[in-house]
């Protein structure tokens, strides 16, 4: 931990000021405040931020696309162990830190679970003492701001970069790399070693700006290195001999800072859908070229083996996305390192490993073979020849022709970023277990029969310090109070907690704190949308992106059902509920934006209908991200994990619910599963179809949607206001929902699941009225998270795969 006394800190603060201002505390503003702290906090940290590890210990490098991070200031303090201290000094300047906490800009860098789950990691990582670090992209916008005009969503460019800068990062100017796309490739025979000749590439520079990423009270620090793309400065030139002239011309030179800047610019907002443009194979090449490079001029500067690479350093890769690494390393270790082939490929399987997080064939990446070939011409022969590789250990095998087809790397078109993923890595995990076991005897059957011993299971996890100790102080302070303050480095302790399952004070205890998280958001619910949303009332949230497949249609229209028997029935027995949406649809995503507008329609009906005498409101909070979910998560009583079984890989936002004391109300997708194992069959609401049911819809057919609306009264009464205008202003959009329903035979069993479904709300219903039992059932879920904080994913990635057979590495 940091130790720092009030007075030091003091004057650290007002120097600073000085320094990078020129003006007084009391003249500044809270951005500038702001800027001044964290630049103190980096002046604190800055000597532990060098590369301090052994020279022994592996490093792992974590690639991903997206790292959802979060705002920083408040988890740093808090993993300083010094919150505190800066506080009070703060206090004794005038100075309020939740002001700060709340000016710090949210670095948007990511779209939903992928993204979010590679940012706790990172923070397991440090915590755990493990030197891992990420490699990403700094894109100039983050994911689109949201907001709703009519009830429609508008996308925003988003902003983090306001003051031109982070006040999290160093920029590296002295470690910018060198990116080379396009131009020609010729290999040449001297002396039977092939030469490798790239001629008239476009050299783009990979600039670095590191975050660093604190540990969790053991002085450990880590670093998100994200590149920004440029031009070329001069200062490359001999590295660049053949490069072509990109400044010829005043039009080329343009074009040629287009070209370069564009790479970096912005994040593409899709979540689980491949979109399968040229930019994006740009952005995915650039980060992880810069990376390779980065982590061989490293590991060659400390004098190693470079045959000896795996022994001293893992490469993870967060789904395809950076797949490139594969034929990246292959390049640098054959064409600069001149090993063979099999030497080359060998180092490259046992130094990479491979997350896949998706069954959905519309999210499995496939990128045309001709696009590549021109824009990547050294990296596509060497797919090439992975392939024809592999396919020649296939033909061995002797399988047939349609397996060795659909096991291939390149098809007719495409090379398939799975497959190269898979063959070129020495591990391949899911998940979760469901989604593991899809995986295997699904998706991905033919290498699992091929190649078992790569495949294994990593359940997701959530950084606890953020959503629990940070997110929630109260429940926080309230735990440590009971059973003290181990569980903050070992979440298992937090099964100690069932022994109070039957104290009446601590379950009240319980009870008030949660009603406390309630009001703070009906507060913020009150003046940012002039709702009035009662603290008790049952606060059901569903806070995740807009995608058909996670079903908030399903939510929605039961919501719409409950109204109606409101309205039939006055009397209708039912405790008041206050339906909570979160959610981002990707700008091109019709079907999930009619959902919005759908969603915010209802909620003005019935919102403003005095009838059914404030029994549900219905909330849409725009702009859903991590700072929102932190004032969100802690106030819900019900957690909705509702997708259709099987498409819900794990899904990270139930176990932060459940950490915070919700009650789930789940289908047995994803990480429900195990979610239901650890709490048992008491502490949990499910509802809906299996995955087996499921694969069998989807194998053998059978499902008639229209029967059921024919045949079933509360679907069809749902299903026409859908067109029926019942719902003002919705025409257009409801018609498409409509059709996605009946005329498309509905994709992901909503109206299969809609009974099951409103009986499972019956049932929380009920057990919302007995408060002990309610506050019982919260208090078991918390007590059964621990295996959810993703220092226990952390540990069992490095034990199984990325220290596995290194002794004393972790
Ligand atoms: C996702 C899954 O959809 C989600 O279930 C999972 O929790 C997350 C992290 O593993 O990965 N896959 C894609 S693609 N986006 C996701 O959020």
């Amino acid at each position: 931990m940091a130790k720092i006394n009030k007075n030091k800190f003091k004057q650290s603060f007002e120097t600073k000021m000085y320094s990078l201002y020129a003006q007084s505390i009391n003249d500044a503003t809270d951005e500038q405040l702001l800027n001044v702290l964290c630049s103190v906090i980096k002046d604190i940290i800055s000597k532990k931020w060098v590369d301090n590890k052994l020279d022994s210990q592996k490093e792992v490098y974590y690639f991903s696309i997206e790292f959802l991070l979060g705002r920083q200031l408040k988890s740093n303090l808090l993993n300083l162990g010094i919150e505190n201290v800066v506080r009070e000094s703060l206090k004794e300047l005038n100075i309020d830190l939740d002001n700060l906490i709340n000016a710090e800009s949210d670095p948007a860098l990511g779209n939903g679970g992928l993204g979010r789950l590679a940012a706790c990691f990172l923070d397991s990582m440090a915590s755990l003492n493990i030197s891992g670090h990420g490699y990403g992209i700094r894109y100039k916008h983050g994911l689109f701001e949201q907001k709703f005009i009519n009830g429609y969503q508008v996308e925003v460019p988003d902003n983090w970069l306001t003051q031109g800068g982070y006040v999290w990062e160093t920029v590296r100017p002295n470690k910018a790399i060198v990116v080379k796309f396009e131009g020609n490739v010729n290999l040449i025979d001297k002396n039977g070693r092939l030469e490798v000749n790239h001629t008239d590439y476009l050299p783009i520079m990979a600039m670095p700006y590191d975050i660093p990423i604190i540990g969790y009270g053991n002085n450990s620090i880590n670093t998100l290195r994200l590149f920004k793309s440029e031009v070329l400065s001069r200062d490359f030139g001999p590295l660049t001999v053949n490069a072509r002239n990109s400044y010829g011309s005043y039009e080329d030179a343009l074009k040629y800072k287009y070209y370069a800047e564009e790479i970096s610019q912005v994040l593409y907002p899709n979540d689980s859908n491949y979109a399968g443009r040229l930019l994006r194979l740009k952005q995915e090449y650039f980060f992880v070229s810069a990376g390779i490079q980065d982590i061989i001029r490293k590991y060659k500067k400390k004098k190693l083996d470079i045959k000896k690479l795996n022994e001293k350093v893992a490469i993870h890769i967060n789904d395809t996305h950076p797949t490139l690494c594969i034929p990246e390393l292959m390049r640098i270790l054959l064409d600069e390192e001149g090993l063979s082939w099999d030497e080359a490929w060998d180092i490259t399987i046992n130094t990479i490993s491979y997350t896949n997080h998706t069954i959905m064939t519309e999210a499995m990446e496939r990128w045309p073979k001709e696009m590549v070939k021109r824009l990547l011409p050294r990296i596509y022969m060497i797919i090439e020849e992975i392939n024809k590789r592999y396919v020649n250990e296939l033909e061995e095998r002797k399988y047939d022709h349609e397996k060795i087809y659909r096991m291939s790397i390149i098809d007719n078109n495409d090379i398939k970023m799975a497959n190269l993923s898979i063959v070129g890595s020495h591990s391949v995990n899911g998940v979760a277990k469901l989604h593991t076991e899809l995986l295997k005897k699904e998706v991905l059957k033919d290498f699992y029969e091929h190649e078992p011993e790569k495949f294994n299971n990593k359940t997701n996890g959530i950084a606890h310090r953020r959503w629990l100790i940070s997110a929630n102080s109260e429940l926080s302070d309230l735990i440590t109070g009971l059973i003290s303050e181990d569980w903050k480095t070992d979440t298992n302790k937090l099964k100690e907690l069932e022994i109070y399952r039957n104290n009446k004070d601590v379950l009240e205890k319980i009870g008030e704190i949660k009603y406390s998280n309630k009001e703070r958001l009906a507060k913020f619910i009150k003046e940012k949308y002039d709702i009035d949303v009662n603290p008790n009332s049952i606060f059901d949230v569903q806070v995740k992106r807009l995608h058909a497949y996670k079903r908030q249609l399903l939510n929605a229209l039961h919501i719409l059902h409950l109204y109606h028997e409101l309205l039939e029935n006055p009397n209708f027995d039912m405790e008041p509920r206050t339906f909570i949406f979160g959610a981002k649809a990707a700008p091109g995503y019709y079907l999930a934006k009619c959902i919005i507008k759908f969603i915010n329609s209802l909620a003005d009906k019935i919102n403003n209908d005095p009838r059914i005498d404030n029994k549900i409101k219905v909330v849409f909070i725009e702009n859903y991200g991590v700072s929102i979910a932190e004032l969100i998560i802690p106030a819900a009583d019900v957690s909705e994990q509702i997708s259709t079984t099987t498409k819900e890989a794990s899904g990270t936002g139930n176990m932060k619910f459940m950490m915070n004391g919700a009650i789930t109300l789940a289908t047995l997708d994803g990480a429900n599963i195990e979610i239901f194992d650890q709490v048992g069959k008491d502490n949990i609401v499910i509802f809906g179809l299996s995955a087996n049911e499921v694969l069998n819809y989807n194998k053998f057919g059978g499902y008639s949607a229209l029967d059921l609306y024919n045949s079933n009264r509360n679907i069809k009464r749902v299903v026409d206001d859908l067109i029926n205008g019942f719902i003002p202003n919705m025409e257009k959009e409801g018609r498409e929902i409509y059709d996605s329903l009946i005329t498309y035979n509905d994709e992901y069993f909503v109206l299969r699941d809609i009974e099951n479904y409103i009986e499972a709300q019956e049932k929380i219903d009920k057990l919302y009225k007995n408060k002990d039992k309610w506050n019982e059932m919260a208090l078991i879920n918390i007590a059964n998270s621990g295996v959810f904080s993703s220092d226990r994913t952390i540990a069992e990635y490095a034990h199984d795969i990325w220290f596995k057979g290194c002794e004393g590495n972790e």
